[in-house]
């Protein structure tokens, strides 16, 4: 039975194509810098923004229908989903999806009965994942819509709420593994505060970490191989979230011995919030060879929370895959994280907007593969830091100088000459020059 029967698989028709619901650049055969472009973008699916949201705002209710002609909040409308979900990636050519445990069923008073639910739709999903590609990307457990996480999960005051975090990242751990997940996800939405007028900071991210540890001890005791993720944010929904950005959540890991166990899963819109840019997070990551997984979506830098558009900005997404394409890939993949715009309500938009996604990303990677290709950023990169190649760059390189040297050497200078130019301007016209090649006359 179709859900979405007015919508065929989306093919790929090329840039000259106006068919809305056809690829304009993600191609998956296509061989980019070796690699098949399905390989670089594994793509997934956010069961909660496409399956479950709907609309509601702080101002207005469900604009969307997202019942699938069920009725919410039962077990027929969480398989409901599965079926929609399915149809949705398989037409789309996703082969990844990630999940809140409480996206997939409703929850119930009694944990014991989300977690018998939870049991049940996921060999619901095993049955339907078979004779596909599809697969799980990562999982989660959601330690922040439940009323009992108003005060955090890992950093609450109550160790009963604690013990429920427990409770639901083992059952989350569980169904990801099952589900043959990549990775697992912390987002610590609500790990942070409101007033230090009542919070012992140090006492929380002692606990965050303990929960942190017992998660990686638990998963690797049923066989999870995959990669554990912080997602930082620094605020929304709490005034200060512990998971600032990706140089906090590093510094965090490392101090608390998660670090060999644990990666970043970078949103573009966190980012952004944070006062860096996507590119900003994903570098950090990456030079501490700790860039896993990416949120796909983007901001609006005139409005001050997570709006996780479907990312459309071409230069975001060039540069995105510039660092993922340097990196070597990602052990994760492409979760889009977004949502359509609440006017947006139709069947018809949620394709729209996952072909607008995915195309934005190819397209980023053909770009970024052209840049790798031409050449002149990074051999500018290189040329700026030339005089590093000499005897004495070399040396302090090597730990082998002292400031009494490096003294000497100056005062036999006298005056040291200005550095290099950055050259910006050159460097962005370059950019340009590369995104609109094509478009001569
Ligand atoms: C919210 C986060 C959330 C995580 C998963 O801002 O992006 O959706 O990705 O809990
Ligand atoms: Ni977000
Ligand atoms: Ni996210």
């Amino acid at each position: 039975m179709s859900i979405f029967k007015e919508i065929g698989p989306i093919p790929y028709e090329g840039p000259a194509s106006v068919n809305p619901l056809a690829f304009k650049y993600y191609d998956k055969d296509r061989v980019i810098l070796g690699k098949k472009m399905s390989e670089h973008l594994p793509f997934a699916m956010a069961w909660w923004h496409n399956l479950c949201a709907a609309g509601t705002d702080m101002f207005g209710r469900d604009t969307a229908d997202k019942s699938f002609g069920t009725e919410k909040g039962t077990m027929e409308h969480a398989k409901a989903k599965v079926d929609a979900g399915f149809e949705f990636m398989e037409k789309l050519g996703i082969q990844y999806f990630c999940f809140h445990d409480v996206d997939l069923v409703p929850e119930a008073d009694d944990i014991k009965e989300t977690n018998r639910r939870l049991d049940e739709i996921s060999d619901y999903i095993l049955e339907k994942m078979q004779g596909t590609n599809i697969k799980c990307l990562w999982g989660t457990a959601n330690m922040f819509s439940n009323p009992r996480f108003m005060n955090g999960a890992g950093s609450t005051n109550s160790v009963d709420v604690y013990a429920f975090a427990a409770a639901q990242i083992k059952k989350a751990l569980d169904i990801t593994v099952k589900l043959g997940g990549r990775g697992y996800v912390f987002w610590g939405g609500r790990e942070g505060y409101e007033t230090l007028l009542n919070t012992d900071v140090k006492f929380e991210q002692e606990n965050i970490a303990s929960l942190m540890h017992m998660a990686v001890d638990y998963g690797r005791s049923i066989g999870f191989t995959g990669d554990f993720y912080i997602e930082p944010k620094p605020k929304e929904p709490m005034k200060h979230q512990y998971d600032f950005d990706a140089a906090t959540a590093i510094g965090f890991l490392r101090q608390y011995g998660l670090d060999k166990d644990f990666k970043m899963n970078i949103e573009a819109n966190h980012a952004t919030l944070a006062g860096h840019t996507f590119q900003h997070d994903l570098r950090i990551s990456a030079i501490n060879g700790m860039l896993g997984s990416i949120d796909a979506n983007q901001g609006d830098t005139l409005l001050g929370w997570d709006t996780d558009e479907f990312p459309f900005d071409v230069y975001e997404a060039t540069k995105c895959m510039y660092e993922v394409l340097k990196n070597g890939g990602l052990t994760g993949g492409f979760n889009f994280d977004s949502k359509n715009r609440r006017p947006s309500y139709t069947a018809k938009d949620m394709f729209y907007a996952y072909i607008l996604g995915m195309d934005t990303f190819a397209l980023g990677l053909i770009k970024a593969a052209e840049i790798i290709e031409d050449g002149r950023i990074d051999a500018f990169v290189k040329e700026r830091y030339s005089s590093w190649n000499g005897e004495l760059g070399q040396k302090i390189r090597a730990h082998q100088t002292t400031l009494e040297e490096l003294s000497a050497y100056a005062e036999n200078l006298g005056n040291a000459a200005l550095p290099g130019s950055g050259r910006q301007e050159y460097l962005e016209a370059v950019f340009n020059n590369i995104l609109f090649l094509g478009t001569e006359k």
